[in-house]
């Protein structure tokens, strides 16, 4: 299976964290994090902290990304695997602006618009938000149907990346 590289980043602030309503491509019309795929030419946090820039303005160090998750999606029917890297901070410069690709609005975690999601954003992000370390695995029919998944905790993302060589 073709395995495909993408990034996702959370700001937290305080009691919120920052999503971005898609404007126009894959995810168009539901709020999510900020991220895309990784060019050749740079490594995944780079283009982590290129993404949120690119798609709200806001600068990040790649320090202080944190990789807090690991989803892999696939689609019935379609060859490629998603791998999408999570990330999250919250030390940042910067107001969030809207661009070309989304339109971005602090949200309370207690508040968070899964009607207005994808489908598994209500199973992981309560890991993400009881500062766990996950796992997620799904398979889509479509992109409103979830045929089957697995989510678990990490003990830690660099002993899930070492045991996956
Ligand atoms: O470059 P593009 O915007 O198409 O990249 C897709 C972005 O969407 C990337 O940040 C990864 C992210 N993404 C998926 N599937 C899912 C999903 O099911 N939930 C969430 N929250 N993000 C997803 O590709």
């Amino acid at each position: 299976m073709l395995r495909k590289l993408y990034t996702l980043v959370f700001v937290r602030q305080e009691n919120q964290i920052l999503l971005g309503m898609k404007k126009r491509g894959f995810g168009v019309n539901k709020w999510n994090g900020f991220g895309g795929k990784v060019e050749p030419n740079e490594s995944i946090i780079e283009a982590a902290a290129r993404e949120l820039k690119e798609e709200c303005s806001l600068e990040v160090k790649t320090s202080d990304l944190k990789n807090i998750g690991h989803l892999e999606f696939t689609f019935e029917g379609q060859p490629t695997l998603m791998d999408v890297r999570v990330y999250s901070t919250d030390i940042f410069t910067g107001k969030p602006t809207e661009s070309e690709e989304m339109r971005p609005k602090w949200f309370d975690v207690e508040d968070i618009p899964f009607d207005e999601m994808w489908l598994d954003d209500r199973l992981w992000f309560p890991y993400m938000f009881q500062g766990k370390t996950f796992f997620g695995r799904f398979h889509y029919e479509g992109f409103e149907k979830i045929l089957n998944y697995k989510i678990e905790e990490l003990e830690s993302m660099d002993t899930f990346y070492e045991n996956r060589e």
